[in-house]
């Protein structure tokens, strides 16, 4: 204990700035020692693997201590803290990150250049840590490192899958899944904490039992799995504090059915117990899409139950008296995916705690928070009531209560109007009866929030509009950022160094919003004609790494026209893909002589397709027909490459995003709830091509319509061009889909479906219709990237207006105004 002497401790803190030096001797020698004694091998004898993994041993070393330090310094201080729930994380590599936050980067890149090694060949050894899907995966790891960085008291929990994302292998055009078993050789980062273990329990019955006079429920679960803790060290910038994502795993149970073993069935039980584990083996691969899946519910609940356990415990430390709960703890519902957490906090507090229920639901109403993150009805989840009857039978009888006793509140608001009433209820009646978990969500959380201001706008208007004519103050909007510290400093290291010589100072790592600093040289040739060597330097960067994937060599002075993303329908590659086509069908019938005036372009596409999902498959399979054609055609030359990026992931982000000229974000108006692919590019000075939908319209705010390249139909316009439907056709759209059609990229048959999307009479996301005002922001591109000058002012402003989208801002604003928490920062500079 540091006992109570606060000026005594605060002294400890600081005399005990940490064990670990971070000169060159020291860095060399402690690289060293973990060649020798973790990887094992000889120090005189040792490959680039082997030293990435000393390395990063050594490194995780210093993780440690600090995330030590900044433990011990909340437990002292206990503030309250927040606690993030999400389901996936993408959180990418970690080394590079890691060196920069700590402050060390350049003493470790010497000290390797010392033992013969470089900085940047190591950190290309590690694999990419790829625990979720896409947009929303990546920003719980972007709000991560922001939590740390500005201090404060936050956990992220999660599930340490062992199979994360599929990694995407093109054979033929077509993608192929491949399991991503990214534990194979150890994960140096994480640390595994034995004696942080939680039953979790599964099936069986609830029954009554009579505890001093008092009714009490008592679960008797058919199955229990022990859930193991990972830690993974998320080191703030600028700061000492490092907080933790903590990731459970699945481990067999003692207490795993007994009655086999009784029974004698030996060989069973053992392998029954085995199969505990594969509850936290894989994620599920699908974006945005629900099965009501027997396993998806038990991870939910698996990580949810284990993440209770372990706030609850932490409390209980310091507290006695749950009344203080709320003041302590605020729980942040990342998506609908946590939500069962709800029930479980209720079903703690009842029938372990005791305190009864109506005590227990005011606190539960106090500490939940909700993001949405979906769009449109479809995308919420719903879990079968047989389903989650069978696996957690308690919880549907908690889920029943709390649904009753929120309707009878209902009728007295608003009458006895039962379609209402019915459309809010948590139980969906039909079919399939169903929770939908996300009026669940609402029900008891004291905040919900959209992810950009249309998307909160939409929710109020749409989704939620019942709930929100209820509740209007519950209502919030948090556009969501990124981080500038992985997506400038660790990715874009050239740029890095430009905006910290013309600024003068580094501060703006913390304190993006002086990045606006630029927007006094944008005019200013110096700065011009640096910023269009860094851009060529990464673009070469980028250049090296298609050549090497794909062979396919792009000349330099071409605008590099970027479209990475998950391949969805609404996100339109299709669209993209159709306006190639035409490019190409343009130059082919040119004259040579006008050939001149045509603007090079290397267009680029990446993003992997749900397995299930065909139609995002013959997207994929398409664009590779397509590019075959082209790039082979000598006749067109430089003039149009096509490319598409395999297995596109954090790591490929890293580089391509800083090599693009051109980024497009063209989803159908309406669709993306917020999209923070835009974010990254727009820090890197790329320009935009894009649809008025999500946060876009909050960057056209922030930089000007002026800076961008905007086009299609608008929200609002969207619900009466799809009843007119693909009559309205135009031409040019018309003829590219013909080509397709007739076999012209061959593979006639297999395109079909796809092209009846578009003119098979409904087009639904509206590729038709928005095909003209395409080409013309395209062209509007085009002319833009003829004049670098102009260019490259509107990539300086387009940087320089990114500071808003920082998830330095979003988090900043969950903490003021929904969790309530403020920074708590480890005393030393550090
Ligand atoms: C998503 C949305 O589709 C994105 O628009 C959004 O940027 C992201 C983070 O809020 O969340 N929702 C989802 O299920 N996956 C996403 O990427």
């Amino acid at each position: 204990s540091l006992g109570s002497d606060s000026a005594k401790a605060e002294r400890m803190f600081r005399l005990m700035d940490g064990f670990l030096k971070n000169d060159s001797i020291s860095l060399q020698q402690d690289i060293l020692r973990h060649v020798e004694y973790t990887v094992a091998r000889s120090r005189f004898n040792f490959d680039d693997f082997e030293a990435y993994q000393a390395l990063a041993h050594s490194v995780r070393d210093r993780l440690i201590e600090r995330s030590h330090d900044t433990q011990l310094y909340f437990k002292r201080k206990d503030p309250k803290r927040v606690y993030f729930l999400s389901f996936e994380y993408l959180m990418g590599r970690s080394l590079s990150n890691s060196v920069i936050n700590l402050g060390i980067r350049d003493q470790y890149a010497d000290a390797l250049s010392q033992l013969g090694f470089e900085f940047e060949v190591l950190a290309e050894q590690e694999g990419d840590a790829a625990l979720g899907n896409g947009g929303l995966a990546r920003l719980s790891a972007c709000q991560m490192d922001s939590m740390a960085t500005l201090d404060y008291p936050a956990w992220g929990y999660g599930l340490r899958y062992e199979y994360g994302l599929f990694r995407q292998v093109i054979l033929d055009g077509f993608q192929h899944e491949q399991p991503d078993f990214w534990l194979n050789f150890g994960n140096p980062w994480e640390t595994e904490r034995v004696h942080v273990t939680y039953p979790v329990k599964f099936y069986g019955v609830v029954e009554e039992e009579n505890l001093n006079g008092e009714k009490c429920n008592v679960w008797i679960p058919g199955e229990v799995v022990e859930a193991v803790a990972y830690d993974n060290p998320i080191p703030g910038y600028g700061t000492r504090n490092t907080i933790t994502l903590r990731l459970w795993a699945g481990k067999p149970s003692d207490q795993h059915d007994m009655e086999a073993y009784n029974t004698g069935d030996y060989i069973n039980a053992v392998v029954c117990r085995q199969k505990a584990e594969n509850i936290s083996s894989v994620l599920y691969p699908d974006d945005r899409s629900f099965q009501g899946k027997e396993l998806r519910l038990k991870q939910q609940y698996f990580f949810v139950s284990a993440s209770i356990q372990d706030i609850i415990r932490r409390f209980k430390e310091a507290h006695s008296n749950f009344d203080e709960f709320p003041e302590k703890v605020a729980l942040q519902l990342n998506d609908t995916h946590p939500s069962l957490a709800i029930a479980e906090v209720m079903r703690v507090l009842v029938d372990k705690e005791h305190l009864g229920w109506n005590k227990a639901w005011d606190i539960a109403c106090k500490i939940f928070s909700f993001t949405i993150h979906a769009v449109i009805a479809e995308g919420l989840e719903k879990i079968p009531v047989d389903l989650l009857g069978s696996l957690l039978p308690r919880h549907l009888q908690i889920i029943y209560e709390i649904n009753f006793t929120f309707v009878e509140e209902l009728k007295k608001r608003i009458g006895l109007d039962y379609n209402r009433l019915s459309r809010m209820s948590i139980i969906e009646e039909g079919a399939v009866k169903s929770i939908r978990m996300a009026n669940l969500a609402i029900v008891c959380s004291h905040t919900v929030n959209g992810v950009s201001k249309v998307h909160s706008e939409l929710l109020k208007a749409k989704l939620f509009k019942d709930f929100y004519e209820l509740w209007p103050q519950k209502f919030q909007c948090k556009t969501n950022g990124v981080t500038q510290r992985r997506w400038i400093v660790v990715s874009n290291p050239s740029l890095c160094a430009l905006i910290s010589k013309w600024l003068g100072t580094e501060a703006w790592i913390r304190d993006v919003d002086l990045l606006t600093g630029l927007r006094a040289y944008a005019a200013d040739p110096d700065l011009q004609q640096e910023w269009m060597m860094v851009k060529k330097v990464n673009k070469m960067r980028l250049a090296e790494y298609i050549e090497a994937m794909s062979g396919v060599k792009v000349s330099l002075d071409a605008m590099f026209d970027v479209q990475t993303k998950r391949i969805h329908e609404y996100k339109r590659q299709l669209l993209n893909i159709l306006g190639i086509i035409h490019r190409y069908d343009c130059i082919k019938n040119m004259e040579k002589s006008q050939r001149s005036k045509v603007v090079p372009r290397v267009c680029i596409i990446g993003g992997k397709a749900a397995p299930g999902y065909e139609i995002a498959k013959k997207i994929i399979k398409l664009c590779h027909a397509v590019a075959e054609k082209i790039n082979n055609d000598t006749d067109v030359g430089d003039l149009l490459k096509l490319v598409f990026i395999p297995d596109y992931n954090v790591s490929v982000a890293e580089l391509v995003i800083p090599g693009a000229d051109l980024s497009q974000h063209i989803s159908t108006a309406g669709h993306e709830a917020s999209g923070t692919g835009s974010m990254k590019f727009l820090m890197n000075g790329c320009l935009l091509l894009a649809t008025e939908d999500g946060s876009t319209v909050e960057i056209v705010e922030e930089i000007g319509a002026d800076n961008l390249f905007l086009f299609g139909a608008k929200i609002h316009e969207v619900p009466k061009l799809r009843e007119e439907g693909s009559p309205k056709m135009p031409l040019q759209c018309a003829r590219v889909i013909r080509m397709v059609r007739d076999g012209y990229f061959g593979f006639k048959d297999y395109f079909e479906s796809l092209c009846d999307t578009v003119d098979g009479g409904k087009d639904f996301y509206l590729l038709g219709s928005d095909f003209e005002s395409y080409l013309e922001a395209q062209a509007a591109a085009d002319k833009a990237f003829a004049d670098p000058n102009k260019w490259t002012q509107m990539s300086i402003l387009s940087a320089a207006g990114s500071g808003r989208f920082s998830s330095d801002r979003t988090i900043r604003d969950y903490a003021e105004k929904t969790w309530g928490i403020e920074p708590c920062r480890f005393p030393s500079d550090g």
